[in-house]
């Protein structure tokens, strides 16, 4: 009777690891355009997206491409999603394999939310520029504000060549070129590291001492005092003046690195501009 269960066991053990390395490689690919997954209410009566196109099937890393097209604000817009009223055109992509880099709306500009009106048609143009190489669905999308993305229709492009050589150059105020794609790099991670290693110090400095339990049973019986040392107090006030006095010191030495900065931009642009449709002159009967 051993040996049976030692056989079983055995053979479990095998079936196991040649399920998990089947699992393994098995790596199907999507291939569907997801849109038609949306609910019908989201995808027949909000945004109705016509007359698009992508401007090149095939781009190279740093290359540009457009999406363009029209959609039309359907003016019978359910009630269970907020109105348009704050939106933002943006691209359904997986990642940023592209970088927008201007999106417009009858013919403005709109790198902010923009407020759409119920029963207008308006022309849009995204242009892309192209950062990872592979095969991506490109779709057309707009982000409503209580509504959630709602997202047009897709199309594959291909990016060729590699993302080592991808740059993303701007000209800051003080006529300084910068690269985006690396800029700066060394501080982002120094200040994760940094931080990082404080919390470590932090949750290391508690977690020598009893957890859980001794301390359940500690304050169940009333010593819940005797947890904290004052000691224990020292060091936290220690890492609580440490802690503001580094701000304070980093946030100094960057205002007197960068005097000149802008602020935040945000808002709503209201009033776009939108097209007249030609009146149909195909008549359905119903
Ligand atoms: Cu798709």
């Amino acid at each position: 009777m051993k040996i049976f269960k030692d056989k079983v066991a055995k053979l479990s053990f095998v079936a196991l690891l040649i399920t998990m390395t089947a699992a393994m490689f098995y790596t199907p690919t999507a291939s569907a355009h997801g849109e038609k997954s949306q609910a019908a209410f989201m995808r027949m009566r909000t945004i109705h997206w016509f007359d698009l196109n992508w401007s090149k099937e095939e781009v190279a890393v740093n290359d540009t491409m457009t999406v363009s097209g029209k959609f039309f604000v359907f003016s019978g817009w359910p009630e269970t999603v907020d109105k348009p009223e704050i939106s933002f055109l943006n691209v359904g992509i997986p990642g940023p394999v592209f970088i927008r880099a201007g999106s417009w709306i009858g013919g403005q500009l709109v790198p902010r939310s923009v407020s759409l009106e119920l029963g207008e048609t308006y022309e849009f143009k995204v242009l892309l520029k192209a950062r990872r190489p592979g095969d991506w669905h490109v779709h057309s999308m707009m982000n409503v504000k209580g509504g959630g993305p709602i997202i047009g229709p897709g199309k594959w492009v291909t990016v060729t060549g590699s993302m080592g050589s991808f740059v993303n150059p701007i000209t800051t105020l003080t006529g300084e070129t910068i690269d985006l794609e690396t800029y700066n790099l060394g501080n982002t991670y120094f200040w994760h590291a940094l931080w990082y290693g404080i919390g470590i110090l932090w949750v290391a400095y508690w977690a020598r001492k009893p957890l859980f339990v001794p301390r359940l049973i500690a304050v169940d019986a009333g010593k819940g005092d005797s947890l904290i040392t004052a000691a224990d107090k020292k060091v936290a006030l220690g890492f609580a003046v440490g802690t503001i006095a580094l701000i304070a010191a980093s946030m100094a030495s960057t205002n007197e690195k960068f005097p000149i900065t802008t602020p935040l931009q945000a808002g709503l642009l209201r009033g776009m501009k939108t097209i007249e449709m030609p009146v149909p002159t195909v008549a359905v009967k119903v």
